[in-house]
């Protein structure tokens, strides 16, 4: 490589730009579908699986992806333009092959070329196994985000954890979760290239040393006790119909030299040993949804990809030609939660220890990097380390935290006259009851910016978690509410409605969801009633034929289908639900229901391992629904169901089919959700308190669209604080009596009637969230979604509004907000 001009312009010739090989036509896909089933995974149609036919067309698209994605890495460098970096220990991209075909505006001649072939897509379609690499709504939201930065040609790196177990795999045996481990890279994934030359050494634990300069000056050392390698495995993001974005995934590895003495001594089980506790780092996603205790390897993993990103973020910008100084007038660095928070106390180590910035100018440059969204306000799901474990990993990290921390607490005396018990607050280090290292603080004192994820949860957060900061840097706070891509959402999961939104409102609404609104104008139209009604319908029956598949257990599309679909969490009350089915059984038994509507409830979702209550939950739900489902006497009046094993494909099935959505956690706890946005996207009604975005998504579609009910915050914390009795509640109310009695009455598990105690004694003599509190105005306001039920007219016509009016609830929008409060970046021109 002496002459990288000519070398340049040798590949050149070679540019992928207008080659057969990326064409579209229905017989260049299928050409480069055969090329690659033949040349590139060398199958003879004899022996091809389907699994071998998924590989060759996701290579097939891959292909054209690269094409797209050169062309954007290209024009961001030639532009030297200002972009995003993302640090999330979670993504949820879902299934990459449909979304990359509509995004390359593929689908309908793939389908063809498919066909040709013999080959049905959809049957493709399934075979894909789908990262899980996060939880829940957190990880899918920045897969939304990736997606909308892509769309808008924002130059973005979104950065994470190639963890090799992503979620587990959910069972139920005998009504029970089990756990199975998933395994997303057992066949392979066609989606990521590897890059075995962008790789970090990751230092761990040691101690520092410090010495003094010829100059005079003091520098330290860190001498670690163990290091690792991370390897950078990039998927490409496909924006909607244009620019490129890159999700980079670290993979932990053993640097081959490190334990070089032992294999010298001829200790080689020990040299591979050490091989193995490397890269356990990025083995497994922690399963647990806002409780996570000390647990080191999820310190380490925190700290291997934050350093793996800044030091790849460092290396672009040194590449540029640019001033390690600049750093932050070319990145902006997003902090997705607290779980990459230490990356403010790595970036001053990097620029102070290694590339010798002062600390002063260092910190400039971090505070002006970073911003931070906070996701939470649960108590437990604040993030704190205990000093010593945190000393015993990142020593260096302790001293600079220290630092940052003797310099912000004294700004707090000199400058702001704090009081001793508000600095006892402020403190990066909590001393109550052992040490902690509170990483919100860390985050909120380490950047320019912090966010919350809905209007009401960003007031929360200035009045409660981080009140202190907010009143002494009220600039620094604001709010961005969730938003997700109708792409996903919409598009792909949902083809019916969106060939009929196309051919009422024109086809640009993917990328202007505003537009939508046009669907006011047909809201009364009948016949245009009619054609909405039939495709919820038939997407109905799309999903009764896959929980049959799945269940056994046969529905009726014609009832309305009412879904509760997220995490199994105490405070998102699936329980409130499973007591207000209970009290319809119990009245249909004693035939006291006179207006009810057959109803089939859906409830999916995963519980944490570890988090008994809701793992009770789950069996709660299975019993009830075998109850139900037996029983003869109602079986034309409701039905119940539990969908194992939730994840994004099953989602995307379950948001087009729902009448009603559930989103009835307790007022002040749901940070957003997003889950209440994909349903209503679809022309679900909404029953939920007034929490997270729910507040929101009502304000937008009417108050008289959507059906509330239960305590607000304020009422809330106002019962809370005169002395919440809910053991009065159960005696007062009859209904609510009988349901609760039910539950221990052996009827529901006769061979343990002891089986769901800790449920009834937590909720007839604690109930954290207030269930007994909104229980009866949850039963009242059922009965209104009932009544509307009977007026299928209106009912469609309050469908067809919520849709129009959900405009606001693009993750476009989200990331314009994002852009211009707090990355101040532009799209690309792609010229
Ligand atoms: O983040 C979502 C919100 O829509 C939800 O309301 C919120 O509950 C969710 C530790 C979390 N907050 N915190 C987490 C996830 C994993 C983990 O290990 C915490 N997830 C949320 C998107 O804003």
């Amino acid at each position: 490589m002496k002459d990288e001009k000519r070398l340049n312009e040798k590949l050149s010739v070679l540019s992928p730009a207008g080659s057969r090989r990326v064409g579209n036509s229905k017989e260049d896909i299928k050409a480069s579908f055969l090329e690659n089933l033949f040349f590139g995974i060398g199958r003879i149609p004899v022996l091809t699986t389907p699994h071998d036919l998924y590989t060759a067309l996701a290579m097939t698209v891959r292909d054209r992806i690269f094409q797209k994605f050169v062309l954007t890495t290209e024009t961001i460098s030639r532009q030297d333009a200002r972009g995003v970096a993302y640090l999330s220990a979670e993504y949820l991209p879902g299934p990459h092959l449909a979304n990359n075909l509509l995004n390359l505006g593929i689908t309908p001649q793939t389908r063809e070329a498919m066909e040709e072939l013999d080959i049905d897509l959809d049957e493709l379609f399934d075979i894909e196994e789908e990262p899980g690499l996060g939880n829940g709504g957190l990880g899918r939201l920045a897969s939304c985000y990736l997606d909308s930065l892509a769309t808008l040609g924002i130059p973005a790196i979104a950065y994470g954890i190639r963890y090799e177990f992503g979620i587990f795999d959910q069972m139920i045996k005998d009504g029970w979760q089990v756990e199975l481990t998933d395994k997303w890279l057992h066949y392979g994934n066609p989606w990521e290239v590897v890059r075995p030359e962008t790789a970090y050494e990751v230092k761990f634990g040691g101690r520092t040393e410090y010495s003094k300069g010829p100059d005079g000056k003091l520098s330290v050392t860190w001498i670690p006790g163990s290091e690792v390698k991370g390897t950078a495995y990039d998927t490409p993001i496909l924006g909607y119909q244009g620019n490129g974005a890159v999700l980079r995934l670290w993979r932990a590895e053993a640097i081959e030299s490190f334990d070089f003495a032992a294999f010298n001594l001829g200790d080689y089980y020990r040299a591979v040993e050490a091989k193995m506790i490397s890269e356990n780092i990025t083995k497994v996603l922690y399963p647990n949804d806002q409780a996570l205790g000390g647990k080191e390897l999820r310190l380490k993993q925190q700290y291997f990809f934050v350093t793996c990103s800044l030091q790849d973020i460092m290396h672009l910008h040194l590449t540029q030609g640019r001033r390690i100084e600049q750093l932050h007038e070319k990145f902006a660095i997003q902090l997705n939660d607290t779980h990459p928070a230490i990356a403010v106390a790595e970036l001053m180590r990097l620029l102070v220890d290694v590339h010798q910035v002062e600390w002063e100018k260092a910190w400039h440059v971090t505070q002006n990097c970073f911003a931070y969204t906070n996701h939470t306000l649960l108590p437990e799901a604040l993030e704190k380390w205990p000093v010593q474990l945190f000393e015993k990993v990142l020593p260096r990290h302790l001293e600079i935290i220290y630092e940052i921390n003797h310099r912000f607490l004294e700004e707090l005396r000199t400058r702001y006259a704090c009081d001793d018990a508000q600095i006892a607050r402020m403190s990066i280090i909590e001393e109550s009851g052992g040490r902690y290292i509170r990483m919100a603080h860390l985050a909120t004192i380490g950047s320019h910016k912090v966010n919350g994820v809905s209007a009401m949860h960003s007031e929360l957060l200035k009045k409660e978690v981080l009140h202190d900061f907010a009143v002494l840097s009220p600039e620094k706070f604001c709010n961005i509410t969730n938003g997700i891509t109708p792409r996903r959402f919409l598009c792909i999961c949902n083809p019916l409605l969106a060939a009929l939104i196309d051919k009422h409102v024109g086809i640009d609404w993917p990328t202007n969801l505003e537009r939508l609104k046009k669907l006011e104008d047909f809201a009364d139209d009948t016949s245009f009633q009619k054609e909405w009604m039939d495709i919820k319908y038939k997407n109905k029956q799309n999903l009764s034929s896959q929980i049959l598949r799945q269940t056994g257990i046969e529905l009726d599309p014609a009832m309305l289908f009412d879904i509760q679909a997220k995490r199994i969490h105490e405070y998102k009350r699936q329980h409130l639900k499973v007591l207000h089915i209970i009290s319809l059984y119990l009245r249909l038994k004693k035939g006291e229901l006179a207006n009810f509507s057959p109803c089939t409830f859906i409830f999916a979702g995963k519980a944490a391992p570890g988090y008994v209550m809701a793992k009770l939950i789950i069996k709660l739900i299975n019993c009830v629904a075998e109850l139900i489902n037996r029983d003869a006497e109602v079986q034309d009046q409701m039905k119940v169901i539990f969908l194992p094993d939730f994840n994004v494909k099953k989602a995307q099935s379950l948001y087009p089919a729902a009448d009603l959505s559930e989103q009835i956690s307790l007022a002040g706890m749901e940070a957003s959700g997003t889950g209440n946005m994909k349903f209503a996207l679809n022309g679900a009604l909404t029953i939920g308190t007034l929490d997270g975005a729910n507040v929101e998504i009502r304000q937008e579609v009417g108050e008289e669209n959507f059906f509330v009910f239960g305590h607000s915050v304020e009422q809330a914390q106002a019962a809370k604080s005169s002395g919440y009795h809910p053991f009065d509640i159960y005696q007062q109310n009859q209904l609510l009596k009988e349901v609760l009695d039910f539950l221990i009455s052996g009827a529901l598990a006769p061979e343990d009637t002891q089986l769901f105690k800790p449920l009834y004694e937590n909720l007839l003599y604690q109930d954290p969230y207030m269930l007994l509190a909104d229980f009866q105005d949850y039963v009242d306001c059922q009965e209104r979604v009932y009544k509307l039920w009977l007026d299928p007219g209106e009912w469609t016509r309050k469908s067809i509004l919520n849709v129009a009016r959900m405009g606001k609830f693009s993750s476009d929008r989200s990331i314009k907000d994002y852009s211009d409060m707090i990355w101040n970046v532009k799209p690309i021109n792609l010229m």
